[in-house]
């Protein structure tokens, strides 16, 4: 019956072995459909970032860009917020790994590949601190090329249903991967990878842990089949995440989890039919991309 207010972890010392999710808990399922039309294809992009309401004067520690370069870029990165306890202070990493990737994006050696983005914008951040991060790229013929580490997230959308999800990176429950200023933190290698080609009218949805620990994916269909325009949709869903955030009776994603792996309420409350609920207290970014077919002269 508790609000949920665990703090993200920093990474331990010495680092625990890397366990990846197994098999069966990763919903990824690249789309089978292979668009039969090439031609150039780009976003029409809304963005709503929402900062954990303690942070907001300050605007939270997720940092984001977006890009029109070839098909279009969205990148997330989520500051993780242990290294308050170490008086730095979380944002500045993730924003000037952004900034970074934001002017490397034409880099000559990047070669339109969000891995090799990932590695020169991580050379290039001096802050101290660590970020969770997700790079988007979209081709004018259609591949998305997707570089994740940690729990930011991606869903696209097709005809109403969920045909692609990223899978969370995590050591354990709160401590994702991380790119960081430290040496050990993970590196552009520890990035999952993935291509899927899109089609027009497909619809991306990134966001930072704060969506997807707050909204499920049926809610995201369901907005997304509601409301077309990728900056409404985008606010939309960054609502419905910060409602459900200060929901202490929302059965989240992220109680769920919790509960997953072991946190609940006491035994004595669990016998009266309680159980652990309500959503996560964070930082929101929701990135909204509606995949159009660009006017070709
Ligand atoms: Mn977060």
């Amino acid at each position: 019956m508790a609000i949920l207010s665990l703090p993200r972890s920093l990474l331990p010392l010495p680092p625990p072995p890397r366990l990846r999710r197994s098999p069966a808990r990763r919903r990824r399922s690249c789309p089978s459909a292979t668009p039969q039309i090439r031609s150039e294809l780009s976003f029409s992009v809304g963005t709503h970032l929402i900062p954990h309401p303690k942070k907001a004067e300050t605007g939270g520690e997720d940092a984001f860009f977006v890009s029109s370069f070839n098909g279009g870029v969205l990148a997330i990165a989520d500051g993780v917020s242990g290294w308050a306890e170490q008086n730095v202070n979380p944002a500045l990493f993730p924003r000037e790994l952004m900034a970074n990737a934001s002017d490397l994006v034409m880099d000559e050696e990047v070669s339109y590949n969000p891995q090799i983005l990932l590695k020169k914008a991580h050379a290039a951040t001096s802050s101290i601190g660590s970020a969770t991060v997700i790079i988007a790229m979209l081709e004018k013929s259609g591949t998305l090329k997707i570089a994740n580490v940690g729990d930011c997230g991606l869903r696209i959308l097709r005809k109403g249903q969920v045909v692609f999800s990223t899978a969370p990176q995590e050591h354990f429950f709160d401590c994702p991967y991380q790119l960081s200023s430290e040496l050990i933190g993970q590196t552009y290698r520890d990035a999952t990878l993935c291509s899927v080609e899109l089609t027009e009218g497909d619809t991306i949805v990134m966001g930072s842990d704060g969506l997807f620990d707050n909204v499920f994916d049926h809610e995201i269909v369901s907005v997304i089949s509601k409301i077309q325009n990728a900056v409404e949709a985008a606010k939309a869903l960054a609502e419905l995440a910060s409602n459900h955030s200060v929901d202490t009776t929302f059965d989240s994603p992220y109680a769920l989890e919790a509960r997953n792996m072991g946190f609940d309420v006491p035994w004595w409350q669990r016998i009266l039919g309680k159980k652990l609920t309500g959503g996560k207290l964070d930082d929101i970014t929701v990135i909204v991309g509606q995949v159009i077919r660009a006017s070709i002269d």
